[in-house]
């Protein structure tokens, strides 16, 4: 593959010392590349990521970088501070430098490459299985959270504009409908009509929380962006959660994008990539031990305003998620990498079931979360 060829001349150029031996692709993650580098000394070795940052997604992969480098170094600072009190070792990637002392390396394709440092001897889950990795994934959050909840918004740069802003992907879902060749994928399956329907009766709920945002209820704040369980790392000794990883979404944004991320994706025991929609459903043991991990951390700077919308953004984060991946499949998978045909309309159909299955649910889960404050 040409990209690894690129990767192996790239994966020089930070400052790691000893010598390249091996550059093994992780294939997880819809945007980036992502490999995992191994570089021998004459007395051990150094494993870093290395990542190819996805130009069509990220425009300006230099203020990606900048952001990345500002909330680690100030989290970095608040996790060495606290280090007495906590109940485990918090770890989060550091960037890496390159040889020239940027945060990122140029190929000679004009590609944008990043190295960070590997959490080791822990690992990510695909899917949730016990109510005890869901309190995990909570509390990893909410420490996430309230660990930049001091960092200024202000000082982030808005790196992918319209990010998690659920009209405009409908505005986008509208406009592509637009394109004859597009129309036809709809006209001609009953399934993705289905999904049409679907989306055609949540219009109005889609500004739930950014109508809240101008109401002046919900204030931006600094957010991972994409806080899903395979970006939450655990301990392989203690199953604690350890770390929080995949930070190019960093930026401002409400806190409760990420709080609905993490709980579509860590309590639909199917996973995102499942083909059997009978087995989708947000299960409530689940959720209400995220809910529990979550608010131990969080409670320290949620507001009144912020408990309110929680219910809310797991519904609106999983509609929105199949809303994107249903458009891209409209689009003709212009977005997201897929692996077969249909791909992205499976994606959609799963994250459009959980959100059934999110409304189904509702005053059970409201029961959670007001249980757990
Ligand atoms: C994308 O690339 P990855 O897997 O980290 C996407 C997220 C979606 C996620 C769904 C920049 O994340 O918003 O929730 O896929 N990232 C971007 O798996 O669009
Ligand atoms: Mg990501």
């Amino acid at each position: 593959m040409p990209r690894t060829i690129n990767a192996e001349s790239v994966a020089t150029r930070f400052q790691v010392p000893g010598r390249l031996v091996a550059l093994q692709p992780i294939s997880t993650g819809n945007v980036n590349d992502t490999y995992r580098v191994i570089f021998r000394t004459t007395f051990s070795e150094e494993q870093f990521i290395l990542q190819r940052i996805n130009k069509t997604v990220f425009k300006d992969p230099v203020a990606v970088m900048a952001n990345m480098k500002a909330v680690t170094d100030h989290a970095h600072c608040r996790i060495e501070a606290e280090v007495e009190e906590a109940d485990r070792i918090w770890q989060l990637p550091r960037v890496i430098a390159a040889i020239d002392d940027r945060d990122y390396a140029i190929d000679d394709k004009g590609e944008y490459w990043r190295a960070l440092s590997l959490i080791a001897s822990a690992k990510s889950y695909e899917k949730l299985a016990t109510p005890e990795h869901a309190v995990e994934a909570g509390v990893v959050l909410g420490h996430f959270q309230r660990i930049i909840s001091d960092f200024p918004a202000d000082e982030l740069q808005d790196t992918l504009p319209g990010f998690h802003i659920t009209p405009g992907y409908l505005a986008n879902y509208d406009r592509v409908l637009e394109n004859q060749e597009a129309r036809a994928r709809l006209d001609r399956s009953a399934e993705a009509r289905r999904l049409a329907k679907f989306v055609e009766g949540r219009r109005e709920f889609c500004s739930v929380l950014e109508d809240a945002r101008e109401r002046g209820e919900l204030q931006l704040r600094p957010i991972h962006g994409d806080p899903k369980i395979t970006n939450i790392m655990l301990d392989n000794f203690t199953g604690k959660g350890t770390s929080i990883v995949d930070l190019d979404t960093v930026k401002p944004g409400l806190i409760h994008y990420d709080f609905g991320d993490c709980a579509r994706s860590s309590c639909n025991p199917a996973g995102e990539e499942s083909t059997d929609l009978s087995e989708v459903f947000l299960d409530g043991d689940l959720f209400a031990a995220l809910v529990r991990g979550y608010l131990r951390e969080a409670s320290a700077f949620l507001t009144e305003a912020d408990h309110h919308y929680l219910y809310d953004s797991v519904r609106l984060i999983a509609f929105e998620l199949g809303l994107r991946f249903f458009t891209d499949h409209l689009a003709g998978d212009v977005y997201f990498k897929t692996t077969y045909d249909g791909h992205n309309l499976n994606r959609a159909r799963v994250q459009l079931a959980l959100c059934e299955s999110i409304e189904a649910r509702e005053s059970m889960m409201r029961r959670a979360l007001e249980g757990k404050r």
